[in-house]
């Protein structure tokens, strides 16, 4: 009887940010990014090479998928077929523990915890280094979702030389994050599509792949020195700098809702009234509230005069990849 291989991988939110591919075969980044995984978001897959089945049979939510939506999925591990020498279809069984519809980086934590149940299951036997540069061909955000702490993802220049690598982990000081988790509306446009419309039709994208280089010096330095305003700092601008390019692709799109904005005001707010908070965005309406363990309180019921309690989820930096065999 063929094993199986259960993974569990935790998502991870950029601090300086993945926008852009210049190989979208290998999935290699413009430039490298830096982030901190979470504990309160994550994803479980199990996966068995199982010569009786006829196809790749793909589980989400306890939900069949069809083929034509799990057609990334068993695209991913064709590569670990190939890769093993393996024929036999799969059998994977993925549950997210993210908020329903949260859009909170459920690419990462899925092809990352796919990449190292699939491997696994297939008799190979991959260090964290290999494991990351498998996790990318899934998803470019995938390959951070394999460390725990604040993780870079160094660009590289091929398939060998683009992986994760922990900075620091365990985190051993203060920094938390609330993830204000807004009313989904339909995604304007895929993360994948978005980024390749920006390097291909903006103006700035060479000044973000500059000033990138930058971005990733400065937060190094502030993860070393645990300085949570310097961290804030840098994640901020980061992020309006990756949504200004949005706005600057022809033709523009946004992930912004009103709500969107809403949040961050809110965030602002408080920092002019000495709180030590900051906001980063991704490619979706949500707002993650980048501030000390000890501020959470007083965020949360601020933030409570535009959101319900439930939408305010705290997260504290979580763990790397783990696994079990069956
Ligand atoms: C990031 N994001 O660094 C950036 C910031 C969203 C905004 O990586 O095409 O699902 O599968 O590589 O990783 C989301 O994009 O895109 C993402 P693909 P992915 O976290």
């Amino acid at each position: 009887m063929a094993k199986t291989v259960t993974a569990k991988a935790h998502t991870n939110i950029a601090l300086v940010k993945y926008w852009g591919k210049k190989d979208a075969q290998l999935m290699l980044p413009q430039n490298g990014s830096i982030s901190l995984t979470l504990d309160h978001f994550y994803t479980e897959t199990s996966v068995t090479f199982d010569t009786q089945l006829n196809h790749d049979q793909v589980y989400f939510n306890d939900q069949l998928l069809q083929p034509a939506q799990s057609q990334r999925i068993s695209r991913f591990l064709d590569l670990v077929r190939q890769r093993s020498g393996l024929h036999a279809p799969a059998a994977v069984k993925t549950t997210n523990h993210v908020p329903t519809s949260a859009g909170l980086a459920s690419s990462a934590s899925g092809f990352a915890a796919l990449a190292a149940a699939s491997s696994r299951a297939a008799g190979m036997d991959l260090d964290a280094t290999a494991l990351s540069r498998l996790a990318r061909r899934g998803s470019g955000s995938a390959t951070r979702s394999i460390f725990g702490g604040f993780v870079e993802w160094h660009a590289g220049h091929d398939d060998q030389s683009s992986f994760a690598e922990v900075i620091q982990d365990p985190v051993d000081w203060d920094i938390q994050m609330i993830a204000v988790v807004l009313k989904a509306t339909k995604k304007p446009i895929s993360s994948t599509d978005g980024m390749a419309r920006v390097v291909a039709t903006s103006p700035y994208y060479p000044a973000w792949v500059e000033t990138a280089e930058t971005d990733l010096t400065r937060m190094r330095a502030a993860i070393a020195a645990k300085d949570l305003a310097a961290v804030g700092t840098i994640a901020e601008t980061n992020a309006m700098r990756m949504h200004a390019l949005n706005l600057s692709a022809a033709p523009a799109f946004n992930y912004f809702t009103a709500d969107t904005l809403t949040a961050i005001q809110a965030v602002t707010d408080l920092r002019a009234h000495g709180i030590n908070c900051y906001y980063t965005l991704d490619a979706g309406p949500n707002v993650k509230i980048i501030c000390a363990g000890h501020d959470t309180t007083v965020i949360k019921t601020a933030l409570q005069q535009y959101f319900a309690p439930e939408q305010l989820i705290v997260a504290k930096p979580g763990p790397g990849i783990t696994m079990t065999e069956a």
